[in-house]
């Protein structure tokens, strides 16, 4: 399962959502091609009685060059064959923020600390991603514990994006949205 073909990355098996629902903090993302939340990134998930998961996000970004603000976007998922993908509606609560149709792919989770994301916006020629981002996610502000860095590290590397993550700081600046 590491030969980077997106038809064949590995995700969470059993995916629970409704255990996924809660509050989760970004600690590291892999960027896509175009602009994207910098950084103060979080999401929260719901899921509602009927069993549909929709989450609200934040986090900061710069528009029409020089503009820095808190993106609040919007999401509802539509759940596929497997449980552990999905199809996100998303958009921004202002219509200068961006919307869009994405993958929304949970690689690994156990619910209570980290949670690894995934989505490809492109898939190349030969199967691998041309583009797409992955966030890292923890439960805690603060980051991930030390005894599941190794777990991320692993999965990373089976998602062909070891090495491509920058840190996602926190510093308060959308805590007020
Ligand atoms: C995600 C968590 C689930 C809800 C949403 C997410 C993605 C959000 C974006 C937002 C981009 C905004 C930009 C604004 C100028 C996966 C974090 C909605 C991709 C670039």
């Amino acid at each position: 399962a590491q030969d980077c073909q997106v038809a064949n990355i590995p995700v969470m098996q059993n995916f629970d959502k409704s255990r996924f629902a809660g509050k989760w903090y970004a600690v590291a993302k892999k960027d896509p091609v175009g602009l994207f939340l910098l950084d103060n990134v979080a999401a929260t998930y719901v899921i509602d009685e009927s069993g549909k998961m929709t989450a609200n996000a934040y986090g900061r970004v710069i528009i029409l060059n020089n503009w820095e603000m808190c993106a609040n976007m919007f999401a509802t998922f539509e759940d596929t064959p497997d449980p552990a993908k999905f199809k996100m509606t998303y958009w921004g609560a202002a219509s200068y923020l961006q919307s869009g149709n994405d993958e929304h792919w949970v690689i690994d989770t156990d619910y209570d600390n980290y949670a690894i994301h995934y989505s490809c916006r492109e898939v190349d020629m030969d199967g691998t991603c041309l583009d797409g981002y992955s966030f890292i996610f923890s439960r805690h502000p603060t980051g991930l514990r030390p005894e599941d860095q190794k777990i991320v590290t692993d999965k990373k590397k089976e998602i062909c994006l070891l090495g491509k993550y920058r840190r996602v700081s926190h510093t308060g600046f959308c805590e007020s949205s």
